[in-house]
This record gives structure tokens, sequence and C-alpha cells, in this order.
């Protein structure tokens, strides 16, 4: 029986996945972009920004979702998403620009 060894790779590979913790904001800013992209002919719905923030692991946090003009969309398309105190800024494709994620606070 060689099951021994299966575990010992599985755990081995849940653990190099687990230490993976750089860029962790930066894979959630990723995630929030492609979700986006998916949902782009919405433009900069704030309801729906709200839902893919949600949708993102738990430790993430999404800031700078703001309507402050009140036309229900965000009022620059860019939101900061913090992770273990690592932050990533997603710039949303939109308004005749592309988007981007990239690691670090939006300047
Ligand atoms: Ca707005």
């Amino acid at each position: 029986m060689h099951s021994g060894l299966k575990v010992a790779a599985v755990l081995s590979a849940l653990l190099l996945a687990g230490c993976s913790s750089e860029a962790t904001a930066t894979e959630a800013g990723e995630q929030f972009f492609n979700d986006f992209q998916a949902a782009e002919a919405a433009g900069w719905d704030v309801d729906m920004l709200q839902s893919l923030a949600d949708g993102l692991p738990k430790s993430a946090t999404v800031t700078g979702i703001a309507d402050d003009d009140g036309d229900g969309l965000d009022d620059d398309g860019q939101v900061s998403v913090t992770e273990d105190g690592d932050w990533a800024c997603v710039i949303l494709p939109g308004k005749a620009r592309d988007g981007n994620v990239s690691s670090g606070a939006c300047s």
C-alpha cells in the first residue's frame, strides 16, 4: 500500500499552497478584476461591484466602492483590496481605458 505516500504528497502540496501567502491581495484583486470582466456589461454599477467584493475570500477586504454623486455607478472605477496586510489596486476597465491589477495601494 502506498496510500501513506499519497497522503504525504497531498499534505505537502497543501502546505506549499498555504505558504504562498505572498501577493494574496493581488490574487484577490485579480479575482475581482476577472469577475468584473465577466459582468462588465453592467458598467461600474456599485451594487454589482459590492456583490463581487462579497464573493471574494472572507480574508480579503475591498474598499473604495463609492458613489458620491448618486448615479449608481462607482465614481472612479478604482478599488483597493487588502488581505493579510498586503494591498492591491484594481483599476476597472471602462470610460475608454484598460483596467489592470497592481500590487500595493492605489495611488
Ligand atoms: Ca457615481
